[in-house]
């Protein structure tokens, strides 16, 4: 049994649509970070630093949004999502889930954290001109993929559910302004019905999927 301890605008988010995408049965525990929920002994057992997300599997917790990405990708049903490691393209797969982390990520921390203290309707300009070319530099090495709509092998991966959800928090904090095939990939994944009900309780803007738009002519979820 596998149960995700997650909050909305967390990392859990990533963790979430990748179960989805999966199509493994989980069960779900979101906790409210702000109020304290995951500071409490029960949950101290399940991530030591009392952060999301976590993912039990059965009574064995496993921390790390990458690690859970890594565990579940290999989990889907044949291979769906991740390449097995003898294959020709599981190199890409592992650059790219780890770059979606190591790279992107801390490449839109800043305005994302920001976006935490305003509403919805002002995320989008909460990101200065330094920090957009700062996010286009590290965007640019997928131009490729981007372009072809996946990021590894013949289809969707792993890879795009890692990249993906960056270019999602990106797209929300206004990051994506000048990057159109950044846009346009992301909207093909709007269209995914597991990024749907992943984003459907990650808070505040659920984006819609409107080829050409930023994805904030999102229905509010307040
Ligand atoms: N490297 C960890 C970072 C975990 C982390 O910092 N989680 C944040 C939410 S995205 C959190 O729970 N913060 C609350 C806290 O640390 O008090 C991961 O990728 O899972």
């Amino acid at each position: 049994m596998l149960t995700l301890y997650t909050a909305a605008r967390s990392r859990g988010f990533v963790c979430e649509w990748m179960l989805e995408e999966a199509g493994l049965p989980f069960a779900v525990r979101r906790l409210d970070v702000m109020a304290g929920e995951a500071r409490t002994p029960e949950h101290l057992a399940i991530h030591p630093l009392g952060a999301v997300p976590a993912l039990r599997i059965d009574d064995e917790p496993l921390i790390e949004s990458l690690a859970i990405c890594l565990y579940v990708a290999d989990l889907a049903p044949s291979g769906g999502l991740a390449p097995a490691p003898d294959h020709p393209d599981r190199a890409a797969l592992l650059q790219w889930m780890v770059y979606a982390s190591a790279t992107l990520e801390p490449a839109l921390a800043a305005p994302f954290v920001r976006s935490l203290a305003v509403a919805p309707e002002d995320w989008s300009s909460v990101s200065t001109v330094a920090e957009r070319d700062a996010f286009a530099r590290v965007v640019a090495p997928l131009a490729a993929g981007l372009e072809r709509g996946h990021l590894v092998g013949e289809g969707f991966s792993a890879a795009d559910v890692c990249v993906g959800a960056r270019l999602y928090w990106a797209d929300q904090v206004g990051l994506l302004a000048s990057l159109p095939a950044a846009r346009a990939y992301l909207q093909t994944l709007y269209r995914r019905p597991a990024f749907a009900r992943a984003a459907a309780h990650d808070g505040g803007v659920v984006p819609s999927p409107t080829p050409g738009s930023s994805g904030r002519g999102a229905a509010s979820r307040g």
